[in-house]
Order: C-alpha cells, then sequence, then structure tokens
C-alpha cells in the first residue's frame, strides 16, 4: 500500500469507526451529545407481594388500593396474613375485582380457624361476597404460593409484610433461599415513638408474632427496610384531600375504600371512629408500600436491634440489621403523594 493509500485506508477506518460508535448511542445519548437533555428512561416496575391482614384495621384497605395506583409497583400477588385468612382473602378479591385487577392472585396464608364477629371488621362488605366468584386465581395454599413466585420471577421480588410475619416466617422455613432474592419491606416496630406520638410500645405486628419477625429478620434479604410507628404513625388523609376522596363516588376502587371504612368505623373496638366523615384513621401501612418504590420522602438510617417476646423493638449492637425509616423529610408532602394517586391525579 502506498503513503497516499495508507494514509486513505486509516482515514476511512477511523471515520467508520466514529460512526459505529456514534449509531451504537441510545437517542439519549445522542441528544446529549449534541447538547440537549432527554427526560430519563422509565424504570421497569418493581415486581411485588403484598402480605396482609386486611380486615381487621382499615389502613391495609387503603394500603392496596394505593399500591394499585403506584406504577412504580407490578402486584404479582396479594397473601391474607393471621386470623381466618379465607375471610381476609375476601375482601382483597372483592377489592381487586372493584380495581379491575383480578389478574393478580389472591392467596391465603395459614389458616387460624374463624375469628370472632367483633375482630372481623369488615365482615358485612363481603357477607355475600363468594371466593369462588372471583375472576382470577385463588390459591388455598399460599405459602407454597409465595415461595414459587420468588423463586421463579427472573427479577428480585419486593415482599411487601403489613400484618404479623407469621407467613413469611414459615415460608422461610420451607424454603431458606427465598430471601436472598428479595427486598424486605415491613411495617414492624416502634423506636423513638408509639401510637399517638407516645413513648415506644410493642408494636401490633410485631406483638402479634415476635418469633415470626425474629425468623424473618434474621434471613439473608438483600435488604429489609422497616417503617416503626416513628414514621407511619402519624399519617393521615384530612381536610379537602379526604373530602375529594369522600366524595369520588365514581371510582369503584376508591368506593370501596371509603365503603369499608364506613363499615369499619362504627365496629372497630379499639377506638371511637365517630370522625369517618372528615378524616381517615393512621394509614401505618401506606408507608411500607410507598418505601417499596421510593426513599425520597423519609430518612433511613442502618440499626441493629433486638425483639423482646413482649413484642418490643430495642437497639442492641449484636442484635438484628435493618434499615429503618426513623424521620420523614416532608411527611405533608407523602400525604398529598398518597391522595394524588388515590385520586388518580397525575403521576405525582
Ligand atoms: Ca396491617
Amino acid at each position: 500500500m502506498s503513503n497516499v493509500n495508507r494514509r486513505r485506508f486509516l482515514r476511512t477506518a477511523a471515520l467508520a469507526t466514529l460512526t459505529a460508535a456514534f449509531s451504537k448511542m441510545t437517542p439519549a445519548g445522542q441528544a446529549a451529545e449534541a447538547g440537549h437533555s432527554s427526560p430519563p428512561a422509565p424504570r421497569r416496575p418493581i415486581p411485588v407481594i403484598l402480605d396482609t391482614d386486611i380486615g381487621s384495621d382499615i389502613d391495609d384497605t387503603w394500603a392496596l388500593a394505593y399500591l394499585l395506583r403506584c406504577p412504580e409497583l407490578n402486584l404479582k400477588l396479594v397473601l391474607s396474613a393471621t386470623g381466618d385468612t379465607r375471610y381476609r382473602a375476601k375482601i382483597a378479591a372483592k377489592l381487586l375485582q372493584a380495581a379491575g385487577r383480578t389478574d393478580v392472585p389472591v392467596c391465603m396464608g395459614k389458616n387460624f380457624g374463624p375469628m370472632l364477629e367483633k375482630d372481623m371488621n369488615q365482615a358485612p362488605w363481603v357477607q355475600h361476597y363468594k371466593l369462588e366468584d372471583y375472576p382470577g386465581r385463588i390459591v388455598e395454599d399460599g405459602i407454597s404460593a409465595l415461595i414459587e413466585t420468588i423463586m421463579v420471577s427472573p427479577d428480585p421480588i419486593t415482599l411487601i409484610s403489613i400484618g404479623p410475619a407469621t407467613n413469611i416466617a414459615l415460608a422461610l422455613k420451607k424454603e431458606p433461599r427465598l430471601a436472598s432474592r428479595c427486598r424486605f419491606v415491613g411495617m414492624d416496630g416502634s423506636f423513638d415513638v408509639g401510637y399517638g406520638g407516645g413513648p415506644p410500645v410493642a408494636e401490633s405486628n410485631v406483638r402479634s408474632d415476635p418469633e415470626a419477625l425474629r425468623t424473618t429478620l434474621a434471613a439473608a434479604w438483600k435488604d429489609v427496610l422497616l417503617t416503626p410507628l416513628d414514621t407511619c404513625g402519624n399519617v393521615t388523609l384530612e381536610g379537602a384531600d379526604y373530602h375529594a376522596l369522600w366524595c369520588d363516588t365514581k371510582d369503584p376502587l376508591v368506593r370501596s375504600v371509603i365503603e369499608n371504612y364506613c363499615i369499619f368505623a362504627p365496629r372497630v373496638s379499639w377506638m371511637i371512629c365517630d370522625y369517618f366523615a372528615l378524616h381517615s384513621t393512621v394509614l401505618y401501612d401506606c408507608v411500607a408500600v410507598y418505601l417499596a418504590h421510593s426513599e425520597q420522602l423519609a430518612m433511613t438510617e442502618p440499626v441493629r436491634f433486638r425483639i423482646t417476646d413482649d413484642g418490643r423493638t430495642v437497639r442492641d449492637p449484636g442484635g438484628l440489621a435493618a434499615r429503618l425509616a426513623l424521620r420523614w423529610n416532608n411527611r405533608m408532602a407523602f400525604e398529598k403523594h398518597l391522595a394524588n394517586r388515590l385520586l388518580q391525579r397525575g403521576n405525582t
């Protein structure tokens, strides 16, 4: 090759390399190269499982409705936890049906038999509802369904636990490897703050089954993130946003939540809930659903702690490890976000 031809060849080869490199760039990369910004590519929805004791306190019902309004989350199944898990599954199924989400399997966790009528605070809502009429899948052995869903998922599942950890501990005993394939996000504990802003207490989910939560948190999860009462214990909807939800009778999902609240309010035994036309109860479980897709509005920190036999969570340098959302960056912004999602006011 002559010198002229060699230079021509090298110039052509260099140009071809540059052209190839540029053509491999994403449109965003090309835009950035050209000095333009472009919106970030949307993230794939996070596959989640909801383990819930829906049917006792009303916050689980709000939390499931909120989850269904989060495009960041892809609900793979609902698992009912503790007590009469068939009663709880009926509420979940009817709510999913109202939302048009019968693609979501409804699975029953370990059934502890009939509950007292006075503890089934939403029973009238499902009095005539039959699980057999749910158009989607109903699974009696929910523990096996939980394990199978996690083990076959190509993407790590985020397990959202908003009830006692009874089912999860049972699943871990059957298949310990499931933890390494999941993130765990739970509504558990009370560290510096208790109910109503009082001193730390034995929080209900922990107190109901302390041993199950010990077993659960000792497993090798990809990540453990908890909202204790310190953050979830003071979230409510009120004022104009609550009024908008109260009046949103055209939305079958929101209407179902409000129907449940109207049934729950005069039945609940542990508080006088005569304010149900004006504001919600404390929506503890909604915070766990939020933390499954964002931590922007809360501050988290790693903490080690032990779980006492009476259900208290006590800091202990040699204890279980988790990240805790102990304080809000902006609780009011979270309440606004929650109302906006339920009211389908844009993707904020
Ligand atoms: Ca709950």
